[in-house]
């Protein structure tokens, strides 16, 4: 219905405050590890002390026979019970799989141990000290085999492989060619070749994993509390695994303390809890600490690349070419192999580059597995493309902005084909940089850098990043609305918020198609009892993906109450206006029926039979494609020559998600995601030692960001709709993580005028160079 002149959004695009945080930053909000149940098992997972090695004997009689060890339990007690393996996704939106050979996964290790804190056995006992007690009382005879700890020594000729199933350590190698890479490089005028590692990230929720397992009484049921962003494919994922009916397996996420998409994950932990709770009809409860959590869950990045550039004499982009060699770890995580080709399917960023070719291999080492983390592929893509540009400027003696302006994918071009065969949905990237380089004062900066240079001070460095990024995939979400009699509104959303504010921003969707206050708006989520279908909070799909699916729900329901509303004045539905709450005669308003009557009515008796249940509607919203935000980072630093220390001084962002819900979550999401891709550039690893055991598994020996090592974010935005959905809107959940990297590691090359250095910049490693 669109009679009616369109309100000024009152609701979309507000600076609406969470609604959730009172309760979070207040110590109210139930996390996994605050549910209180009786006759709670805990259960505690021995894990592997070594990278690899072969598993002789398991000895568990000690540890059973400690008083208040309920049972221990290996591999082979459980194997009946899983009748597939956890689940593995593949597939890629352009080129091919030359092959996948993707290992079978179970919840626990047999036979041999892949990496160091892979789960051999487990305890479960009636309380958490003697679940620990009884760990340390299981024998685990291992005969240590050599640990690969890198893709050079994995795939390296004559090395060991890892499992018999991926010969050579490949698990996949994923390709797409446009074709002419090879005669654009030999015509081409200028040239860079960039060796790059992007070194292995921890995934750091402030929640580490969590699982509560609970039989249900009088049926075969059983509810999982679980730490996760994707509660529905939980449900899924674990019904095949056991070959038990989805129903029987209610999954709820609480509270969820952050995941960085290392919680879109399917675990071990909750295939165990689940399957134990059953077995010994009792509740079963396990609690990572923040040490197992570093090697229990799924890590970030590790990848060594080669990425080579070629362009004509004035800088136009001829070519790009790319290889990466993705660590994936001892196991293919459950869609590495669909996400590893992301780097390769957005190599050529935001360019016009005529010819581009990728090969993308997944190898597999005696690491723990890599998933997903905060932006997932996309900010290796933008890392290594804007290192190159940056690079390919130094060799032409162009200043790196106006190399990037030469080759933008121009607006007129939008949809726009990649040579990779991706199609971007709308864009300005030119709008985002030039606003970003006003922002800063980019020739003041280089006058000012020149100066320096000259005097002899500490070094100033100018970095400029310009990325674009793919989100909001499919296949579909789920998004529900309906009035109750008394005109409350509920949200059903199948995705499942663990930081993002959605039980704010569906809320804000809802009031302005209802035009209702947001008081009246609940937001439910995260159980697959109360919200039967979902697909899950991960690759900043929620707001275009979900977000339109609440949006589409609120219109039907809007039109339906129209109906009703005209019903009840006797009118016409398209001479109705509603606005703050009220149905009314265009040009008379004193005749109009609040939400009130309207809802009352709808649940009465005496309605027609064409308008009863027309104040619910449950959308299934499948996306036309993924859409691609994109933006503009821009750092300035300063290093001491002295001790190599770097200090950011500025770090402004400009950043493009389409329509903007609530501008001050964005710039949170904006902020959050900036710091994490400072830490790489700066702090963050996790290194293994030549065995393959971990170096950093604790918040002291890990470099984590922290507030007083963080500049002061000064976040600006353009704002290019996406013409794929309703509302226009793009995702912004890991935009800043994939423009930050490069923004900080080219202001630092810049600084040290030098082509390239590997992060994480240190200190130490600056003051050596130096
Ligand atoms: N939003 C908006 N306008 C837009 C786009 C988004 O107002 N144009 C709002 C959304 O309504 C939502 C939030 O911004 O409230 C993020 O939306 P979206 O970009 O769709 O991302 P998702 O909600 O799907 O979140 C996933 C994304 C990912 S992939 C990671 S990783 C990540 C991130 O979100 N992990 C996070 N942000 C995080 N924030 C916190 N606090 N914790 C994490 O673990």
């Amino acid at each position: 219905m669109t009679t009616e002149r369109a309100p000024i959004p009152k609701f979309i695009g507000a600076r609406v405050r969470r609604r959730e945080d009172p309760e979070l930053i207040t110590g109210r909000a139930r996390f996994v590890a605050d549910i209180q149940l009786d006759n709670v098992l805990h259960l505690t997972v021995w894990r592997s002390p070594v990278a690899h090695g072969r598993v002789l004997a398991v000895r568990t009689e000690e540890a059973e026979a400690l008083p208040g060890v309920a049972a221990v339990l290996t591999a082979e007690d459980l194997q009946d019970a899983w009748v597939k393996p956890l689940p593995l996704l593949s597939g890629a939106m352009a080129g091919s799989y030359e092959f996948t050979r993707l290992p079978k996964r179970y919840p626990l290790a047999s036979g041999l141990v892949r990496f160091a804190g892979e789960g051999v056995a487990v305890v479960l006992a009636e309380d958490a000290a003697v679940a620990a007690d009884a760990l340390e009382r299981i024998e685990v005879e291992l005969e240590p085999l050599p640990a690969l700890t890198s893709t050079g020594q994995a795939l390296e000729e004559g090395a060991p492989s890892i499992h018999d199933r991926a010969e050579g350590n490949r698990a996949f190698v994923w390709t797409a060619d446009s074709g002419g890479v090879d005669e654009a490089f030999q015509r081409a005028a200028a040239t860079v070749d960039l060796d790059v590692r992007i070194q292995r990230l921890v995934p750091t929720a402030m929640e580490p994993r969590a699982v509560l397992a609970a039989p249900d009484s009088g049926s075969d049921g059983v509810t999982l509390w679980t730490t996760t962003q994707i509660p529905h494919q939980v449900q899924g994922d674990l019904a095949k695994l056991l070959d038990w009916p989805a129903e029987q397996i209610r999954v709820i996420a609480p509270e969820v303390g952050g995941g960085f998409g290392a919680k879109a994950a399917v675990y071990p932990e909750e295939a165990l809890a689940v399957l134990l709770a059953r077995r010994f009809g009792r509740p079963v409860r396990w609690v990572a600490t923040r040490s197992e959590d570093s090697q229990a869950t799924t890590q970030g990045r590790d990848q060594h690349d080669r990425i080579r550039l070629a362009a004509d004499r004035e800088g136009r982009l001829l070519a790009a070419d790319l290889e990466v060699h993705a660590d994936l770890g001892a196991w293919v995580s459950r869609v590495g192999a669909a996400v590893t080709p992301f780097t390769g399917l957005m190599m050529t960023g935001v360019y016009d580059i005529p010819a581009a070719r990728a090969r993308a291999v997944g190898v597999l080492t005696n690491k723990p597995p890599v998933e997903p983390y905060r932006g997932a592929g996309r900010p290796e893509a933008a890392y290594l493309i804007e290192r190159a540009m940056d690079a390919l400027a130094r060799k032409l003696g162009m200043d790196p902005a106006e190399l990037r302006r030469r080759n933008f994918v121009p607006p007129e071009r939008f949809p726009y084909r990649t040579a990779i065969g991706i199609e971007y949905d709308s864009g300005n990237y030119a709008a985002a940089l030039e606003r970003a380089l006003e922002l800063a004062g980019y020739p003041e900066l280089r006058r000012l850098q020149g100066e320096r240079r000259r005097e002899g001070g500490d070094l100033l460095g100018i970095g400029v990043a310009c990325y674009v990024e793919i989100c909001g995939f499919g296949p579909w979400e789920t998004g529900g609305v309906s009035v109750d009699a008394e005109a409350n509104v509920v949200v059903l959303s199948g995705t499942s918020p663990h930081g993002q504010g959605h039980q704010t921003t569906w809320a804000q969707l809802a009031a302005e198609v209802l035009q209702v206050p947001m008081e009246t708006i609940e937001v439910k989520h995260g159980d697959t009892a109360v919200v039967p279908q979902g697909v899950g909070t991960f690759g900043s799909r929620s707001a275009p993906v979900g977000g339109s699916a609440v949006f589409q729900s609120a219109e039907t329901v809007r039109d339906g109450a129209r109906a009703i509303a005209a019903h009840l004045l006797e009118a016409s539905e398209e001479d109705l206006r509603l606005e703050d709450g009220k149905f009314f005669v265009v040009g008379a308003p004193q005749l109009g029926v609040s939400w009130k009557e309207v809802a009352a009515a709808a649940h009465s008796e005496g309605l027609p039979e064409a308008l009863r249940g027309r104040l619910r509607a449950d959308t299934r919203y499948e996306p036309k494609g993924e859409t691609y935000p994109f933006g503009t980072h821009v750092c300035v630093i300063e290093i001491d020559r002295e001790t190599g220390q770097i200090r950011i001084l500025r770090y402004l962002s400009v950043d493009d998600c389409g329509r903007v819900i609530n501008p001050l979550i964005v710039e949170g999401q904006v902020h959050g995601g900036a710091a994490q891709g400072i830490g790489q550039a700066l702090w963050e690893q996790a290194p293994y030692d030549e065995a393959g055991n971990p170096l950093a598994v604790n918040l002291l020996e890990y470099a984590l960001p922290r507030a007083d090592s963080l500049p002061a974010f000064e976040s600006h935005r353009t704002e290019t709709p996406t013409p794929l959905n309703p509302l226009g809107v793009k995702g912004i959940g890991e935009a800043a993580t994939i423009g930050s990297t490069p923004a900080v590691v080219n202001a630092v090359a810049d600084a040290l005028e030098v082509e390239h250095v590997d992060t994480p910049l240190t200190a130490e490693k600056i003051w050596r160079l130096l």
